[in-house]
């Protein structure tokens, strides 16, 4: 007699994020390998992430505060009752520095993918600014950003600040980042201000150990990528086995980091297994430098007038005043 099937279902795994899956999936079938880094940010990532900045080599921190630290009277000169918007606010470490130094600022609006750390860093900064309107939006900035209705009408009545720093947009590729500032655009509005902190820095002296530190805290926040990769998809990639490599490529005006297998390995994932060969490298971010010029053309071709800029002291580190 024929004999029945019976139908499977996949195991549930009930964290299993779908486009983290995919992308994962994707990446590694990819020639060469790749992941993009956005996924480096777990609750880990964030923390090893956080310790980064406070590193002596990693100066891009260190610069951009203290240039935000420098230009508090010329904030202050703004006019008042601004709504202040952040891209990607995660804890939200910059923002009291502007927020303090503008003239009575009216609002505060928060744009974060992860939900836990926005409602987190959101509830202090009411505190610290008690007087202030603060919202969160717990969205993807990357894609199309729409107001919700409510916060619509009153922040479009108030002169609008966009605030991107820490060199974020690096992250992006030059196309990316030119969609970026187009959406940004569009969704504060006419005659808008942006602010955004970018690095130019060419110096493969200086860059090469601001990626690759002494202490090796960037190569734990780089394999922690394949630790959370082994516990929300199951896979089981041997992160020790992982040499952490930083690159400077002039030819693209941007650092890259790799995680490098010095011996052949295989690595299982959701069913398939995926071969490293002697040498071969997952390529995990890429952080473009902007040189001062290069930017402000990439702004002008996404619909921004470059008004001012001002670099760091000691280092390429810039912030950015855009006007749409
Ligand atoms: C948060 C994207 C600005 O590219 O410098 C730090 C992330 N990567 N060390 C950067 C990062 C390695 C960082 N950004």
């Amino acid at each position: 007699p024929p004999q029945t099937a019976t139908v499977l279902h996949p195991p549930d795994l009930p964290d299993l994020n779908p486009e983290f899956a995919t992308q994962v999936l994707e990446g590694l079938s990819a020639h060469p390998k790749r992941i993009p880094s956005t996924w480096f940010y777990d609750h880990r990532g964030s923390e090893l992430f956080e310790q980064i900045t406070e590193l002596n080599e990693y100066y891009l921190t260190r610069s951009e505060t203290a240039l935000l630290r420098s230009l508090h009277d010329e904030f202050a000169q703004l006019p008042a009752g601004s709504a202040v918007i952040e891209f990607g606010s995660g804890s939200s470490r910059k923002t009291p520095l502007l927020l303090g130094a503008l003239n009575a600022p009216a609002s505060y609006t928060a744009i974060d993918i992860s939900g836990d750390f926005l409602r987190q860093s959101v509830r202090g900064l009411q505190l610290r600014f008690p007087q202030l309107d603060v919202h969160a939006l717990e969205a993807d900035f990357t894609a199309p950003l729409h107001w919700p209705a409510a916060l619509e009408a009153d922040v479009r009545q108030q002169p609008r600040i966009g605030f991107f720093p820490g060199s974020t947009i690096g992250n992006f590729t030059p196309e990316q980042a030119v969609r970026f500032l187009h959406g940004a655009a569009q969704f504060l509005g006419p005659g808008a201000h942006l602010l955004v902190g970018v690095d130019g820095t060419q110096d493969k002296a200086k860059l090469i150990p601001a990626y690759d530190d002494a202490r090796g805290v960037t190569a734990a926040f780089n394999r922690n990528l394949l630790t959370r990769i082994n516990r929300e998809l199951g896979a089981d990639f041997n992160a020790q086995a992982f040499r952490h490599v930083a690159r400077f490529d002039p030819a693209h005006s941007r650092i890259e980091m790799h995680l490098l297998s010095p011996r052949p390995q295989t690595v299982r994932l959701l069913g398939q297994s995926f071969t490293f060969a002697e040498g071969e490298t997952l390529h995990t971010e890429n952080s473009y430098k902007y040189p001062l010029a290069m930017f402000q053309r990439l702004a002008q071709s996404a619909g921004w007038t470059p008004q001012k800029h001002w670099l760091a002291a000691d280092t390429d580190v810039a912030l950015h005043w855009l006007q749409r």
